[in-house]
């Protein structure tokens, strides 16, 4: 059955910021648990590479050290073109990063599949500075400004001959307690919906993500897609990552996360960025970190086998069975 087929497609882009390590990423995520709890959920994986057209990897290699603007700019493309690719053939799409960049080639390769995309945009960070206001220039720091076209000097948009931008009133963020002065310029002028990780705390995940769904798309019938970076949740439980902030969100906010966006029934792709292997202090660390993608995995892909489910007998079961009550504002 095609609902059972998962395209992930390894985007360990790391020109967004300026750590190394990142790139590894992906094979790191797929030779976890991560990889085993798909095949265990019993869906069909199919894996998409945006490296594997590089006939020299020596080449490849050169890349990652010191690429100049056009090469950046063309892997950001390839990767663009490997999501369109990717996202006609399966129903659901993760794409593992990669530093947050990334979000620019497969959110606007979503946009183009359903214009009515609507983003959950779950970080510590709301990257959505510009070329004017951004402190450190990278690129991973402005990846929503770039979905929205904000500053003048915008790359991504005209580079992949994108047709649609990201309204600024079809994205909300959880998990904000880091952001730059002009970041929360845009983030007010524009009235963007945001939620700090002291909002998850106070009201608990389920009532946000809840209040978060029904502002995105009141009537629920809108194309979802999640984009997940590492360090929305605590350094306690996810160290290796390149800007940790403490405070953040807690495993339990992930699970919950999880259910209400994939029992929601509209999901259709999520980004897992900024995993840094190389920043982990040591194997039981990176396990942590990784442990974190695998927990919100599972628990979406419990919740979107159910949502597929229109018996009501199997419905009455999962209910029994404490699926959020999150699912229920469906009904
Ligand atoms: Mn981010």
């Amino acid at each position: 059955m095609k609902s059972d087929s998962i395209g992930i497609l390894k985007a360990g882009l790391s020109t967004g910021q300026k750590l190394l390590g990142l790139e590894e990423a992906p094979e790191t995520i797929l030779n976890s648990p991560f990889y085993d709890a798909i095949i265990q959920y019993g869906f069909r994986p199919s894996i998409f590479d945006i490296t594997k057209n590089d006939s020299n990897s020596r080449f490849s290699n050169l890349f990652y050290r010191k690429p100049n603007r056009s090469q950046k700019l063309k892997k950001y493309l390839d990767l663009y073109k490997t999501a369109l690719e990717m996202n006609s053939q399966t129903d659901l799409s993760i794409y593992l990063g990669g530093d947050h960049s990334v979000s620019a080639s497969t959110i606007f390769a979503q946009l183009e599949r359903f214009p009515e995309l609507r983003v959950v945009w779950v970080d510590a960070h709301p990257d959505i500075n510009t070329k004017e206001t951004s402190p450190s220039q990278n690129l991973h720091g402005m990846v929503v400004s770039e979905l929205m076209g904000l500053s003048s000097s915008s790359i991504f948009f005209k580079y992949f001959e994108s047709s649609m931008k990201l309204d600024s009133s079809h994205i909300v963020y959880i998990g904000l307690r880091d952001i730059d002065p002009g970041e929360l310029m845009y983030l007010e002028k524009l009235g963007i919906r945001y939620y700090t990780s002291n909002d998850v705390f106070r009201n608990g995940m389920d009532s946000i993500i809840r209040d978060a769904i029904l502002y995105l798309d009141h009537e629920q019938s809108k194309p979802l897609h999640l984009s997940f970076d590492l360090d929305s949740v605590d350094p306690s439980i996810a160290s290796a990552t390149g800007i940790p902030v403490h405070g953040g969100l807690r495993l339990e906010d992930v699970k919950r996360l999880g259910d209400a966006i994939g029992g929601s029934g509209r999901m259709v792709s999520m980004d897992l960025v900024e995993l840094n292997p190389s920043l982990a202090s040591d194997q039981n660390e990176l396990k942590k970190s990784i442990h974190v993608f695998t927990t919100l995995l599972k628990s979406i892909l419990s919740a979107y086998r159910f949502s597929k489910i229109q018996s009501p007998f199997l419905r009455s079961t999962w209910r029994s069975q404490g699926v959020s009550d999150v699912l229920r504002i469906r009904d």
